[in-house]
């Protein structure tokens, strides 16, 4: 049986990936979160919720022997534009935080899954269908900070025998948590405009394409990973995923196709701008697909059909 604390259980991830494994696993499966984002009814009244501050190793280990857990899902992390504002809280979370939620793992034998992300590339990386081991020189806080955790994760499984385990994900698409800061969140915003029927401005300028993710196929990629053979793994910190590369020109026209009056005008923000013109534009998954059977099951049209469904019942459209 197994025992499992999320760490950042309320975040755009954590929020829905708790619920998932809840249905899955029948031991713990503990919401850890911080004060201030505390959990939503329906996560409080189906399993153990606890105060867990990434930042405090005394916290993560007292929680790991309360529950007797043998995974640990490290979900705590600030986006990247958020991260770009605050540097330093950045760093202290992705690469502090880590440091202590990989020296629990090495004292209590717990496995670890931290995810990585496209942002862990940076402009001098080969932009299109990115190689799985290639330069990695991020020009933003957030993409050094995963960086630095693929290979403090590769360390500890190296030196320490810890279980690590990650994938760098895409830009992720969910109706279940509001967006919270991050470069590739406009594809999320810009649903929420065409479900309320209002236009949409886009931060983000035509002809940036970025690979996305919708959320339910980030949810399998956190499960499997963790429940693959570790035997096939060349590969552990981490593994590129992809699903779907897009343009705001190619959402919107998607959009259209089943909200006709929708509108879009462009205001591009310099900050986010930046930040996604440094990002790959596509990446090659084929090793997660060989070591561990990754394969996506939506595309932009599956995406966008549930995306308006879904808030459109979220806002009775
Ligand atoms: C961000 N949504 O934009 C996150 C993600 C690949 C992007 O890491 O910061």
């Amino acid at each position: 049986m197994k025992n499992i604390l999320i760490i950042g259980s309320t975040g755009q991830i954590g929020s829905e990936l708790t619920m998932k494994l809840r249905g899955i696993y029948n031991g713990n499966v503990v919401a850890g979160y911080i004060p201030g984002a505390e959990p939503n009814e329906a996560m409080k009244e189906s399993g153990p919720c606890e105060i867990v501050d990434i930042t405090n190793d005394k916290q993560i280990a007292e929680i790991v022997s309360k529950y007797n857990i043998d995974t640990i899902y490290n979900l705590a992390a600030l986006l990247s534009a958020v991260a770009e504002t605050k540097p330093q809280l950045a760093w202290k979370i992705g690469v502090g935080g880590l440091c202590n939620v990989l020296e629990v793992a090495r004292e209590k034998k717990c496995a670890v899954f931290t995810p990585s992300s496209i942002g862990s590339f940076g402009p001098d990386t080969p932009r299109d269908n990115t190689p799985q081991d290639t330069l990695q020189r991020p020009k933003t806080m957030y993409g050094v900070t995963k960086v630095s955790g693929e290979l403090l994760s590769d360390y500890y499984f190296n030196r320490f025998g810890v279980d690590t385990r990650s994938v760098r994900f895409p830009g992720l698409i969910s109706y279940v948590t509001p967006p919270g800061g991050g470069t590739t969140d406009y594809a999320v915003d810009i649903y929420y405009s065409a479900a309320k029927k209002e236009q949409f401005v886009c931060p983000i300028g035509a002809g940036t394409f970025m690979d996305m993710m919708y959320m339910p196929d980030a949810l399998r990629a956190c499960v499997e990973i963790m429940e693959a053979d570790p035997a096939k793994f060349v590969h552990r910190n981490s593994f590129n995923i992809a699903s779907m590369s897009f343009d705001p020109e190619i959402i919107y026209n998607k959009i259209k196709e089943y909200e006709p009056d929708f509108k879009m005008v462009y205001n591009v923000d310099p900050l986010r701008q930046g930040i996604a013109d440094s990002w790959p534009n596509s990446l090659d998954d084929s090793c997660a697909r060989e070591e561990w059977g990754w394969k996506p099951e939506f595309d932009l049209d599956s995406m966008t059909r549930d995306m308006l469904a879904k808030l459109k019942e979220k806002f009775n459209k």
